[in-house]
């Protein structure tokens, strides 16, 4: 006998107690059933979609196969960018903790999920992680790393000034730092915003992740393990300033090596070029670094910000030297010619950290870059660290200031989830760019910073409904988690990954994505012709299975603020 509780309105029926056995729960999960491999938060909304299947009704069932809710399909749409007719199943009143499945019919269960108070624990401790796996210079010893330890490569004590660099001969000493991704350059660019990012976390909530949480190094040191791992990239970074204060653009050899270890590789390491880019995103994250660092190492606070301010001034003085990879390099670019937004970034933390006027009044009289929009590109998502690293501190601001970064903010922050009810799935994105995984994570971001302002729990929704996204609930179907849910990618292309002989990748990587310009299809067969199924898990896809610092760094932000505010 099926006792349920219909609500007023809501087409589902609630059981008391699961029951009624339906079918086997375990068995292969059905490709056509995407949903959040890691699970939900008992409060949160829960959402799942079903393709291209005629069905009216799903069940949620518990590890016994018993029925625990009821619930109808809806009929969603067609979204063209996956080419598939899409049915929304929504079982947000479910709200008791436990393992599940969904149900369809017979031989149609989805992958398993949780319903839990701390659901996202274990992918943000994963996420964090993995930028220790990428540490250079250093071995990863077994008890910290397990199976995936491995030798020391690139001490980088001794690498060449390359022309570009304005040096013309010698060597830099730049040992340390985190490995940018797939490949073994260190990128400074990239460095500033991933720091950024994950430092914006720490900002809101200093006790996010605790000493001892991850099994490093450091842990034990009477310091959170994320501002641990974060140091280990500052502290690189800071070698990467010349005495008058402009910064190099990156440390690579001058080709991409093939898939070995790190300590397998030989390559010569260059320093190579310096520009107002590298300079202004090293000013802007050693200044937020000074304010989140200021009571645990005040003598390495004080070091950042001078720092800061010397590659400041010297990008006044520089305001527009664009780096191109020179005709001899051919390692990843991250190019970029437009600076407003990189000086808006810089001058919002001096001016938090600092107080002083000369930075606000940058700001104020530099409004123009202050367009809110949804970036797709790391290039501009520069200036919303600055906009979310103001936010945090509206009482520091003019109020006129505050108030117009607050309404844009939001009004910014409504459009992402107009957008996200157009799209069948219910995500924020339907293009795809490279990197298309790391826009649905910074959209995330977006809007847990209107969720921050505002309390209105709709931008979380948001954030749920795209952090689903992520973990599954994808055209692909694949978790892009490395190491998390049960159908993850396997064959990132990451070096380490790919050469450790060992058959599960690295783990606590968030990969690329779906990447429409498929940059990479000389060397990779794709299975499907339409946008949001432009991803193969294959080693050689680079340009849509390979793993980067900012694409984590959001990651790391989102699961973080997730499980301080669930
Ligand atoms: O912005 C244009 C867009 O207007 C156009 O419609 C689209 C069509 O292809 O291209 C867009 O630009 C692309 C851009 O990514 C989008 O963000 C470029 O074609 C594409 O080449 C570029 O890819 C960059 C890639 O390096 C190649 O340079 C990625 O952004 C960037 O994240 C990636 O970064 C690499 C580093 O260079 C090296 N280390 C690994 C890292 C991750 O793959
Ligand atoms: O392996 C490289 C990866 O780390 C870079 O992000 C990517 C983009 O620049 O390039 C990869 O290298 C490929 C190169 O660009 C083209 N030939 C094949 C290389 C991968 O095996």
């Amino acid at each position: 006998m099926k006792s349920s509780i219909i609500l007023p309105g809501a087409l589902f029926f609630m059981l008391l107690s699961c029951n009624s056995s339906v079918t086997s729960p375990t068995g292969e999960a059905s490709e056509l059933i995407r949903i959040n491999q890691l699970g939900y938060y008992p409060q949160s909304v829960k959402e799942f979609v079903l393709v291209d299947t005629e069905a009216e009704g799903f069940k949620v069932i518990d590890h016994e196969g018993k029925t625990c809710f009821e619930g109808l399909l809806s009929r969603s749409g067609r979204w063209e960018a996956s080419g598939e007719e899409v049915m929304l199943g929504d079982f947000s009143a479910y709200e008791t903790p436990g393992s599940y499945r969904i149900y369809i019919e017979p031989g149609m269960v989805s992958h398993p999920f949780e319903i839990g108070e701390k659901v996202n624990l274990a992918p943000l401790n994963a996420a964090i992680k993995s930028f220790y796996f990428q540490r250079a210079s250093m071995p990863i010893e077994e008890r910290y790393g397990g199976i995936y330890a491995r030798g020391a490569g690139h001490m980088d004590d001794r690498c060449t000034f390359h022309p570009s660099s304005g040096k013309e001969g010698g060597t830099l000493n730049s040992p340390g730092g985190w490995y940018d991704a797939g490949d073994y350059g260190k990128y400074t660019v990239n460095a500033a915003i991933t720091v950024g990012q994950m430092l914006n976390l720490v900002e809101l909530f200093p006790d996010v992740v605790k000493d001892a949480q991850l099994n490093i190094p450091e842990s034990g040191n009477g310091v959170s393990d994320l501002l641990d791992e974060i140091r280990y990239e500052l502290d690189w970074m800071a070698t990467m300033q010349d005495a008058d204060g402009g910064v190099y653009h990156k440390l690579t050899a001058k080709n991409f090596g093939g898939f070995i270890m790190p300590e397998a590789y030989h390559l010569e390491r260059f320093i190579i070029g310096k520009g107002t880019a590298a300079s202004l995103d090293f000013a802007a994250a050693m200044a937020l670094a000074s304010r989140v660092y200021k009571d645990i190492d005040p003598v390495f606070a004080g070091e950042s910000l001078a720092s800061a301010e010397k590659a400041w001034e010297w990008s006044l003085a520089h305001p527009q030297v664009v780096y191109r990879n020179p005709q001899d390099v051919n390692t990843g670019e991250y190019g970029d010619d437009q600076f407003s937004d990189d000086f808006f970034w810089a001058a919002a933390e001096l001016y938090l950290t600092t107080g002083t006027v000369k930075y606000l009044d940058y700001l104020m009289d530099n409004q123009e870059p202050c367009i809110h929009q949804i970036t797709n590109s790391w290039k501009y998502f520069i200036r919303n660290t600055g906009f979310h690293s103001l936010l945090a501190h509206k009482e520091k601001l003019d109020p006129a200031l505050a108030s117009s970064l607050t309404g844009k903010h939001l009004e910014l922050a409504d459009q992402i989830l107009t957008g996200m009810e157009s799209i069948p799935y219910h995500v924020g994105l339907d293009h795809f760019e490279w990197g298309s995984n790391s826009d649905v994570l910074n959209q995330a971001m977006i809007l847990c910073y209107a969720h921050l302002i505002s309390g209105d729990p709709k931008y979380l929704t948001g954030v749920i409904r795209n952090m689903d996204y992520i973990l599954g609930k994808n055209a692909t179907g694949y978790c892009f988690l490395t190491g998390s849910g049960s159908k993850h990618v396997m064959n990132p292309h990451h070096r380490p990954s790919g050469a450790d002989g060992i058959e599960e990748p690295v783990p606590g990587f968030i990969v690329g994505g779906p990447n429409d310009a498929r940059q990479d299809r000389r060397e990779v067969k794709y299975a499907s012709d339409r946008p949001a199924k432009a991803f193969e898990d294959v080693m050689a896809s680079y340009a849509s299975n390979e793993v980067c610092l900012n694409w984590n760094a959001p990651a790391v932000f989102v699961l973080g603020y997730l499980e301080q505010v669930f």
